[in-house]
Parts: structure tokens; C-alpha cells; sequence
């Protein structure tokens, strides 16, 4: 018998080379300063390992299409390595966006940490799957889910900056919420291979709890995996999020959000969350308040703020330091 004692953690990741727009290297330090910590520690011990020391000195260019792919690829790898060692410790490991590219990074940083695939569910307005070279933009944080996809091993270009990357989850371990503007090769992607999409007519039309447990159903019909959820929060409404990036009207309200946070929490299976693409440059100094409170709520029903059996654990006051791991 064994009993996990955890606390949460957070690593900021301040990179921005992803995608064109300057401010979203910000994210962590914004959020920093709307006491996350302080927020977070109301519902479960939390520790702070400050920011990944991401690379800005690398010569970097278009590789085809694809802008500073070197760049994205080198900083992917330091954080696949700082998630995998965090996870030695912490439950969940919380990364601070920064733009999206770096779910390459987390989730590889999960899946190396397990030594198998963790159930990703990505909740964006985006599916972020478009293979680099076929991307309508160029911005990497359109394509994570292109590089971490076991299935478009045959097709998937060589990129400079990518050479550790490879490919750790299957088209069944994944599940999309909250979507609303697709490119139509992505859409071919997730048709083809038949991964687990709900846009907003299906869950106007179904629900977001009938949604999340359909969605926990095909990745994990047993229960019994670990989590990673990767929340970018243009996925919530633009009038609660407007401080990012590449908004899209018509968005989860933020309940819907608070509720896919609190019941994988639930779970006691939540390994790693991502909250990425806060940019505090792209709003008003009311815009980035509403939406670091919005991403601050999110990352606390994911710590535990509606726990109840089974997340409920022994360890839920235990304070660091007197930690046991499984
Ligand atoms: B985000 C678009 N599909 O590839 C592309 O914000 C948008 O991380 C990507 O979800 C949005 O450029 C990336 C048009
Ligand atoms: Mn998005
Ligand atoms: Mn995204
Ligand atoms: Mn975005």
C-alpha cells in the first residue's frame, strides 16, 4: 500500500517565437503578478519553480513556411525536460504560457515522465494540428498536436530544432473541446484518424458534462490514466479572455472551463495542465485582469477547489518538504 502525496507546481515558460504577436512571453509574469500563487494556495499546497530559461540567441529564419522553428524546437525540449523532472514531485505540473508551441514540450515531458501516452484533452478554440509545412499562418502554435502524433509518422517533414522530438501519442488519446475555427487540413487530420472533437454547437447541444465524460470515455474507458489537460484560454469567450492572441467569438462560458478543470481534478488523474496564450499586450489593463482571473479560476478547480472523493487526499495540507511519491 502506498499513499501519493503531491503538491501542484508551476513552471512559467515565457516564449512567444510560436506565433508573431510580442507580449504573450509575458504570460507567467502576469499572472505572477495577479497572485496566482497566492490564489492557488487557497486549495492546495502549491510551489513556484519560477520560469524555464528559454533561448533567444539562436540564429533563426523561415525554414520553407515555418517561422523559427529552431528556436520553438530548442526551448520544447528544455521544457519537456523541466515537466518530466517536476513530475518526480508535483501533482499536477501547471506550465504558464506562453504561446502554444510549447505543448510540445509538456506533453513530451508527460509522456517521457510515464514511458506511455497520457490522455490529452485540449481545450482551444483551435485544434492545433496542422502539419508545419501545410500551416496557412507559419506560427508553430498551430501545429503542436502535429508533432506528438504517432499516426502522421510517415508524413511528418524533418524541421531544424526538432531532432529530440518524437512522436508519443496515439489519435485515440486525445480529445478536442471547445472548437471553432478549424483549417480544413486539420479537419481532414481529425476525420481521417478519428480523433474526438466537440465544437460549440455540440456542446450547446449536448452539454459540457456530457461532453467531458464522452470525451473521458474514448481516451480512458477504464479510468484509470493519467491526465493532461492543455487549456488555451482563447477558448473561453473572447468577453471573458481578450487578452490573446487569435480570439474567436463564441466561446465557453467560464463554467464550462471551471468544470472541465474540476472534474479531471476529480479524478485524482490530473498529471499536467497547460494555460497558455495570455498576452497581456493585446488588451486594456481591465481586459488582461478579467482574463488572468479567468485563467487563475481555471488553474484552481484544477488544484482542487470543488475536491470531493476522490481527489480529496490525505495530502491535501501535507506541506512540502514532507512529500512521499509513488
Ligand atoms: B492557438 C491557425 N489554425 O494554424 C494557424 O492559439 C490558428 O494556439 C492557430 O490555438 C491558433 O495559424 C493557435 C489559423
Ligand atoms: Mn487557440
Ligand atoms: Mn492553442
Ligand atoms: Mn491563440
Amino acid at each position: 500500500t502506498f499513499t501519493r502525496l503531491y503538491s501542484a507546481c508551476l513552471i512559467g515558460v515565457p516564449s512567444s517565437k510560436g506565433q508573431r504577436r510580442s507580449g504573450v512571453e509575458h504570460g507567467p509574469e502576469i499572472l505572477r503578478k495577479h497572485g496566482i500563487v497566492k490564489k492557488l494556495r487557497k486549495f492546495n499546497n502549491v510551489v513556484d519553480s519560477g520560469n524555464i530559461r528559454v533561448v533567444e540567441d539562436i540564429a533563426d529564419d523561415f525554414e520553407g513556411n515555418v517561422k523559427n522553428p529552431r528556436t520553438v524546437g530548442a526551448n520544447n525540449e528544455r521544457i519537456r525536460d523541466a515537466v518530466k523532472e517536476s513530475l518526480k514531485k508535483y501533482r499536477p505540473v501547471i506550465s504558464l504560457g506562453g504561446d502554444h508551441s510549447m505543448a510540445i514540450g509538456t506533453i513530451s515531458g508527460s509522456a517521457t515522465f510515464l514511458g506511455k501516452a497520457p490522455v490529452v484533452i485540449w481545450v482551444d478554440a483551435h485544434a492545433d494540428i496542422n502539419p508545419p509545412e501545410l500551416s496557412p499562418s507559419g506560427n508553430l502554435h498551430g501545429t503542436p498536436l502535429s508533432f506528438l502524433l504517432k499516426e502522421l509518422d510517415s508524413s511528418r517533414i524533418a524541421l531544424p530544432g526538432f531532432e529530440w522530438c518524437d512522436s508519443q501519442i496515439a489519435a485515440k488519446d486525445i480529445a478536442f473541446i471547445g472548437l471553432r475555427d478549424v483549417d480544413p487540413t486539420e479537419l481532414d487530420i481529425i476525420k481521417n484518424h478519428g480523433i474526438k472533437a466537440f465544437d460549440m454547437n455540440d456542446i450547446d447541444r449536448l452539454g459540457i458534462s456530457r461532453v467531458l465524460s464522452e470525451c473521458l470515455d474514448s481516451t480512458d474507458p477504464n479510468g484509470t490514466r493519467d491526465i493532461h489537460l492543455s487549456f488555451d484560454v482563447d477558448a473561453l469567450d473572447p468577453s471573458l479572455t481578450p487578452a490573446t492572441g487569435t480570439p474567436v467569438r463564441g466561446g465557453l462560458f467560464k463554467e464550462e472551463g471551471e468544470f472541465i478543470c474540476s472534474e479531471l481534478a476529480r479524478t485524482g488523474r490530473l498529471l499536467a495542465v497547460d494555460m497558455v496564450e495570455v498576452n497581456p499586450l493585446l488588451s486594456d489593463a481591465d481586459g488582461t485582469t478579467r482574463t488572468c482571473e479567468a485563467a487563475i479560476s481555471l488553474l484552481q478547480h484544477c488544484v482542487g477547489k470543488r475536491a470531493s472523493p476522490p481527489f480529496e487526499r490525505e495530502d491535501k495540507y501535507v506541506p512540502e518538504g514532507s512529500r512521499t511519491l509513488n
